[in-house]
């Protein structure tokens, strides 16, 4: 990174929407329940913030800038997962505390995108 970035915003390297399951909380397994969620990879983390069209006026906020979960992806582990699912373009995300995240997009190339992108992050992170 270049050295403004250690002082400004951290840099914001893709953001979208991806289907997203919790599976795993601290090693611990949880029952799956997919829901469309809006992820930003910023800095190195993982960002996720509820779909704003899947919810009600009642739930919704000004800005809608309140995230969900944040996952730090130093350590992180990354892996095609088609073999946990039905759904077809589904990789798994597992945290150092052991948190597991599945992803999934029926696009191949935005989910291959996505891959790569926070597979860079990780391998960045792993080499500092
Ligand atoms: O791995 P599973 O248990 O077959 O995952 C499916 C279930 O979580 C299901 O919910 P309930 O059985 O709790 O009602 C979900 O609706 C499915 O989407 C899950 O399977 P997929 O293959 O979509 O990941």
């Amino acid at each position: 990174s270049s050295p403004d970035s250690d002082f400004c915003t951290p840099e914001l390297e893709k953001a979208g929407l991806l289907n997203k399951t919790k599976v795993a909380e601290g090693g611990r397994k949880l029952r799956k329940n997919w829901s469309l969620s809006w992820v930003v990879l910023v800095g190195n983390s993982l960002v996720f913030f509820k779909d704003p069209k899947s919810q009600t006026p009642s739930s919704w906020r000004p800005g809608n800038s309140r995230p969900e979960s944040s996952v730090d992806l130093r350590g992180a582990q990354l892996h095609w997962a088609n073999d946990l699912s039905s759904k077809k373009n589904v990789f798994k995300l597992r945290t150092v505390t052991g948190n597991e995240f599945l992803l999934q997009s029926d696009t191949d190339s935005l989910i291959k995108e996505w891959f790569k992108t926070i597979q860079s992050v990780i391998d960045r992170l792993d080499r500092e």
